[in-house]
């Protein structure tokens, strides 16, 4: 049977989702609520989207670059799901007014030509298990008020998860080293970061492979045919009406999302 607690906390998220309006950490009213519990709470959510007939399509890792743990001063890594209705269409602008604290980061998505089952999985064998990899832009929205969270918030928030974007170009990442592949980030035409592919854990499949290690010993794998977000390579930034965030990639291309 799913804990009172976890129902309780499910409820609050998915009201706050819905009303647009930020609610309180939940760790306030709930200090019993650890990360194992706030997988639980994720979990819990999702299976009611999933019931309403928007499926899980993709997995995402969060605060896998010093960048983002330092912006959201967390100190481990986070993983959610993204849904059929999270994936937006490149070139559609976003309607901020349908977020609480809209912030876009760009991240390296690879789509997984295999099944990829732990434990004991390597970055090698991710690579061996991706057919393709894109560049995708990733637009958060944290329900908590002030966008100020701690693990076990933020894994119940499905980390943050809102939207997502994937770019057009589907490269193979046997032919790229991913950790050299260099990205800026732009806000209205001003540089506000750059980034490689080492700033998530070293190499960005090197990230993916600690997260189906975690699944395996969760009893869970990952499918053949689904996207991975593997986790921002800069610190996010806010996606205001009216302004273009642009993330251009050596290899990979370029995505620009506008807020409306
Ligand atoms: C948490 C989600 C982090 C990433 O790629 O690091 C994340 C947040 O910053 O709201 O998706
Ligand atoms: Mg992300």
């Amino acid at each position: 049977m799913t804990s009172p607690t976890v129902v309780a906390c499910a409820d609050r998220l998915e009201h706050a989702v819905r009303d647009r309006t930020p609610i309180e950490k939940l760790t306030a009213s709930f200090p019993d609520l650890d990360v194992e519990m706030a997988y639980q709470v994720q979990a819990e959510v999702a299976r009611r989207r999933e019931a309403a007939g928007d499926p899980v399509v993709a997995a995402k890792l969060g605060l896998t670059s010093r960048a983002k743990q330092a912006q959201m001063n967390v100190d481990e890594p986070v993983y959610g799901v993204l849904h059929a209705s999270a994936i937006h269409p490149v070139g559609e602008p976003i309607g901020v007014s349908d977020f609480i604290f809209p912030r876009v980061e760009p991240e390296i998505v690879f789509r997984l030509g295999d099944d990829l089952a732990g434990p004991g999985v390597s970055a090698a064998d991710v690579i061996a298990a991706t057919d393709s990899v894109s560049c995708g832009l990733e637009i958060l929205d944290s329900r908590f008020t002030d966008y100020d969270f701690t693990a076990a918030d933020v894994i119940a928030d499905n980390t943050s998860a809102a939207r997502v974007m994937v770019g057009p170009v589907m490269a193979d990442p046997r032919d790229l080293d991913l950790a050299l592949v260099g990205l800026l980030l732009e806000v209205d035409g001003e540089q506000v970061a750059t980034a490689a592919g080492a700033a998530t854990m070293g190499h960005p499949a090197h990230a993916v492979a600690i997260y189906v290690n975690f699944l395996a010993r969760r009893g869970a794998h990952l499918a053949a045919g689904q996207l991975v977000f593997s986790g921002g390579l800069t610190k996010a930034v806010p996606l205001a009406a009216g302004s273009h965030v642009t993330a251009t990639f050596a290899h990979l291309g370029s995505l620009t999302v506008t807020g409306v």
